[in-house]
């Protein structure tokens, strides 16, 4: 069985909706990342970088978020990674815009509200973020403009990933995200492996309303 270490809302949880989407057994492994557990002795022989979500198979360890949904999608012939041509490219590129983008515009932010900066500084330079998170979420809505799902007409990870990450645009003041973008994390955050992730995590959808 898998067993998949996450923390409620993080980024984890798109590997959980598609742990779900999959249909497989797995297990939860919750670590309190505001306590700093990710980054105790045990879970560093984990994880060496200190972060979830990681995911163990049969006492194999998959580490960083997009590269464990392709292994399970891969591993499990999932329809949520189209196969080859220019639709693979497309659903990895918006994996990765998810992953390695809009994510880390996101970690910008969530740094900058724990430094130790004058007040001054700290308001201009969320501004910067704010501004920055703003411009990537008018060119998904641009893109959701021409298409039904981020990726073309079929639902990918790409569209869970996206609907994980807006939902953290509540901790911060000025975040806009255009009716395009509403509709795809309605219809995403509604689906059943959606909502049992949501209830099993405990967590609130706030961003789609
Ligand atoms: N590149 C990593 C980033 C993972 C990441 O940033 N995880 C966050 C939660 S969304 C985390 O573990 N934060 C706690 C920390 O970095 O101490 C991935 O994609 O898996």
């Amino acid at each position: 069985m898998y067993q998949l270490y996450y923390s409620p809302g993080a980024c984890s949880m798109a590997v959980h909706v598609v742990l779900n989407e999959l249909g497989v057994p797995y297990e939860l492994k919750r670590i309190e990342t505001m306590k700093g557990e990710q980054k105790s002795a045990e879970f560093l022989k984990i994880n060496p970088r200190g972060q979830i979500p990681v995911l163990v198979d049969d006492g194999k360890t998959v580490r960083e978020g997009a590269a464990i949904m392709l292994y399970l999608m891969e591993k499990h012939n999932s329809a949520l990674l189209p196969k080859g041509g220019y639709a693979h490219a497309q659903a990895l590129e918006w994996l990765m815009f998810g992953n390695a983008t809009l994510h880390p515009a996101y970690g910008r932010g969530f740094g900058l509200m724990h430094a130790q900066v004058p007040a001054e500084t700290k308001d201009a330079m969320m501004k910067n973020v704010v501004e920055n998170i703003n411009k990537l979420w008018k060119e998904v809505d641009e893109k959701l403009e021409k298409s039904k799902y981020i990726a073309g007409e079929t639902v990918t990870a790409a569209d869970i990933l996206l609907t994980v990450i807006a939902n953290w645009s509540s901790n911060f003041q000025g975040i806009t995200l255009g009716s395009n973008v509403k509709r795809l994390l309605k219809e995403i955050s509604a689906r059943p492996s959606y909502q049992k992730a949501l209830k099993d995590e405990q967590v609130e959808y706030k961003a789609a309303a």
